[in-house]
């Protein structure tokens, strides 16, 4: 089996979740094993309704990958608690992991893709065990408990976030007015990513698509730093050419 293991719900559109998780490590030639946690249906519009998978069927899945297990795991929508649970007893028994988890809330539309005690379990016992978490501006807002308006509010935001346990924190700047600027704490420094805005139809699916660029590139052997700024890069030609 391989080195990297995706961990997200299917979005039958292909736009987000664990459809467009693939699309963009096969872009960069990577073939990752895969564990789908939920089942949504919906379209370009809205999420109707969600299937969360049995907490059984990842176990069993888990049971087969961990023979020989994934260094790099990238974990998206999670469904609930009983899924989070599974997750982090296997992972925990992985030596050298390196989890990238971008803390998915709710969909586009407002659809909620954690149960409140799944949300509540991912920043107790998951956040610990994470290399990297990437919240957009309302996740961090949930996460830290402040409003974001402005760059200081980012700068308080990162570093409550990363008190709960990730050894770097990623907050993307996309939904704030102006150009996107993301940023990253490790702890010590702050980093700041700044890319161009992209105005099309087809926005759905960037932040799966930016972690997975990120988990890929961190897999080749790139570092942090020089993952993210390429992986905006990826993300900026990607929809640039969907237009
Ligand atoms: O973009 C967040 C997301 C993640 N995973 C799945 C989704 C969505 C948004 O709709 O459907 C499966």
């Amino acid at each position: 089996m391989n080195d990297v293991l995706i961990i997200a719900g299917s979005d039958p559109t292909g736009s987000a979740g664990v459809q467009a998780d693939l699309e963009t490590m096969i872009n960069f030639g990577i073939k990752p094993a895969h564990i789908i946690t939920a089942l949504t249906v919906q379209d370009d519009k809205r999420v109707y309704g969600c299937f969360v998978v049995p907490a059984e069927h990842v176990s069993a899945v888990f049971n087969i990958i961990k023979k020989k297990p994934p260094k790099w795991i990238k974990i998206g929508m999670l469904g609930n608690e009983s899924i989070v649970d599974v997750i982090v007893s296997v992972i925990k028994k992985i030596p050298g992991r390196k989890i990238i988890l971008d803390p998915v809330y709710a969909s586009t539309s407002g659809y909620h893709l954690n149960n409140s005690r799944g949300w509540e379990k991912m920043k107790t016992d998951l956040f610990p065990e994470c290399y990297l978490i990437t919240p957009n501006i309302a996740e961090a807002q949930l996460l830290a408990g402040i409003k974001i308006s402005k760059e200081e509010d980012i700068f308080k935001a990162v570093h409550k976030i990363r008190e709960m346990g990730p050894e770097n924190v990623l907050i993307k700047g996309g939904h704030l007015s102006g150009d996107p600027v993301d940023t990253l704490y490790d702890g010590k420094k702050m980093y700041h990513f700044s890319g161009k805005r992209v105005y099309n139809n087809v926005m759905r699916g960037t932040g799966c698509r930016f972690a997975s660029a990120i988990t890929a590139l961190l897999a080749k052997g790139i570092s942090l730093q020089e993952a993210v700024k390429e992986a905006k890069d990826y993300i900026f030609s990607y929809y640039s050419k969907m237009k």
